[in-house]
C-alpha cells in the first residue's frame, strides 16, 4: 500500500514538472489562509490517511496516523504480519543458540521470545527471531514499540530494521538500524545505533548512543524511531537519546548512501540472542534461562500529509561542488512537512531525482560546462522554485 503511495506521487509529480503552472498558485493561497482548511489545499487530490484498523492507537500527537500494527491479541503470532527465522546460523555475530518457532508465543495480548537453555541441533540454547519482511516494509515514518527486555549475562535482545532490497549492496553498504539493542551482561542500558558503508560495526565506526534506564527488565517501556529523509532520532519512553543525521557539507568525499543508505524501505526484526560477538562478551550465564523478551506492541505510523501540508519548499540555495568527482551538494530546504526529495535540471532539462541535498553526474560531455538547477519537492508534490544556476564543468 506504501508503494502504491510513493508511485503515485512521484506520477504526479512528473506531470507537475511537465509545465502545469497552477500549483505555486495553490500553494501561495493555501499558506495565507488559515490551518483549518487544509484539505481543500492539498495539490494532487491526495486524500487524508486512514488509520490501519487493528491499531490500539490510531494515532499520536503531530498528525501521526497508524499504518500498520501488530497488539498481539491472538493466540499466536499471525503469520500473515510475521515471518519465524529457524537455523542455527549465529546472525552473523557468532550467536550461539538455534532459533526454533517453538520459541515464540502470543498470549494476553502479548508476544514473549523465550531464549532456553536445551540442546537442540548441536547447539545449547535456543531463542527466537521474527520479521516483516516482504509482508510489512516501509520507508521513512515512526515506529513505536512497547517491550519488556530479558535479563542475565549471554542475553542480547533487539528491536531492529534491515534493508528489504539491499539497493546498495549487501551489509553493511545498505544500512541497518537498531531501535534498541539489550545486552543482559550490562543491565538497564538501550543502545541505538546505525551501520552504514562508512560507518560500521566491523570497522567500529557504527554511530550510535546508549541511555541508562531503569526497570527494562521488569516493566514495560516504549522504543521509538522517527524516520525522515537525511534523518533518524531515536527515543525511551518519549526521552531522544540519538539523533543521526546526513550533512552534505561534512561528507563531501562520499556518495551520500555510504552515510545515509536510509533512504529504502526497511522491515523489523525482533529478537533474542544467546552469545555472540557483543551479547557473548562476558560469557553465558547457564543459570538465567529461560529468559523472555516480552512485546506488548509494534506499532507503525506516517505523517498524514495530505493534511498537515499547505506549504511549498523553500527554494534551494548554495548549489556548490564537492571535492567528491561530478557531485554537486546544496543547502537542505526547509519545508512545513519535509522534502522528499529533488529534482536535478542541467541547461534547464529534467535529468533526475535525488532523496537527499547531493547528486552526482553521470553522462555528460567531459570539459563541457554546463548550467545545473535543482528544486525541491515535498511529500504530497508541490515544488519550490528552479535554484540560481550553478555553473559546472564535467570532469
Ligand atoms: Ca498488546
Ligand atoms: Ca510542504
Amino acid at each position: 500500500m506504501k508503494r502504491i503511495n510513493l508511485l503515485m506521487i512521484l506520477m504526479i509529480s512528473l506531470v507537475a514538472c511537465d509545465g502545469s503552472s497552477s500549483e505555486p498558485n495553490i500553494s501561495s493561497s493555501s499558506s495565507s489562509s488559515s490551518s483549518s482548511s487544509e484539505a481543500t489545499s492539498v495539490p494532487n487530490g491526495l486524500q487524508p490517511l486512514v488509520p490501519y484498523a487493528d491499531c490500539l492507537e490510531p494515532s499520536l500527537e503531530g498528525g501521526w496516523v497508524a499504518q500498520w500494527a501488530d497488539e498481539f491479541n491472538g493466540a499466536a503470532l499471525d503469520s500473515t504480519k510475521w515471518n519465524v527465522e529457524v537455523n542455527g546460523d549465529g546472525g552473523g555475530n557468532n550467536e550461539i543458540q538455534y532459533y526454533r518457532n517453538e520459541n515464540i508465543g502470543v498470549s494476553d495480548g502479548l508476544l514473549t521470545i523465550t531464549a532456553k537453555k536445551e540442546s537442540y541441533l548441536g547447539k545449547e540454547y535456543t531463542s527466537g527471531r521474527i520479521n516483516t519482511k516482504y509482508r510489512y516494509n516501509f520507508l521513512y515514518g515512526r515506529i513505536k514499540v512497547r517491550a519488556k527486555m530479558p535479563g542475565g549475562r549471554g542475553t542480547w535482545a533487539a528491536i531492529w530494521m534491515m534493508p528489504v532490497f539491499n539497493a546498495y549492496g549487501t551489509w553493511p553498504k545498505s544500512g541497518e538500524i537498531d531501535i534498541s539493542e539489550y545486552v543482559g551482561y550490562n543491565p538497564d542500558t538501550t543502545y541505538a545505533t546505525i551501520h552504514t558503508e562508512l560507518f560500521n560495526g566491523t570497522l567500529g565506526t557504527q554511530r550510535g548512543s546508549s541511555l541508562a534506564v531503569e526497570t527494562a527488565e521488569t516493566a514495560f517501556h516504549d522504543y521509538e524511531m522517527i524516520w525522515e529523509p537525511g534523518n533518524l532520532k531515536f527515543y525511551f519512553d518519549g526521552q531522544k537519546y540519538f539523533e543521526y543525521g546526513y550533512s552534505a557539507q561534512i561528507n563531501q568525499t562520499v556518495p551520500y548512501n555510504q552515510v545515509f543508505p536510509f533512504d529504502q524501505d526497511f522491515f523489523i526484526i525482533l529478537n533474542v540472542a544467546v552469545g555472540g560477538n557483543w551479547g557473548g562478551v562476558q560469557g553465558v550465564d547457564p543459570d538465567i534461562f529461560p529468559t523472555a523478551m516480552q512485546v506488548d506492541y509494534v506499532r507503525v505510523y506516517r505523517l498524514d500529509y495530505a493534511v498537515l501540508d499547505t506549504v511549498q519548499p523553500q527554494t534551494p540555495n548554495t548549489l556548490v561542488a564537492s571535492t567528491l568527482k561530478n557531485t554537486i551538494h546544496w543547502n537542505k530546504s526547509a519545508d512545513d512537512c519535509g522534502v522528499q526529495k529533488y529534482a536535478i535540471y542541467v541547461d534547464g532539462a529534467y535529468r533526475g531525482y535525488s532523496n537527499l541535498n547531493q547528486y552526482t553526474f553521470k553522462s555528460l560531455t567531459v570539459s563541457q560546462t554546463y548550467s545545473v538547477q535543482v528544486k525541491a519537492i515535498d511529500f504530497v508534490g508541490r515544488e519550490s522554485e528552479l535554484s540560481e544556476p550553478l555553473l559546472f564543468t564535467f570532469a
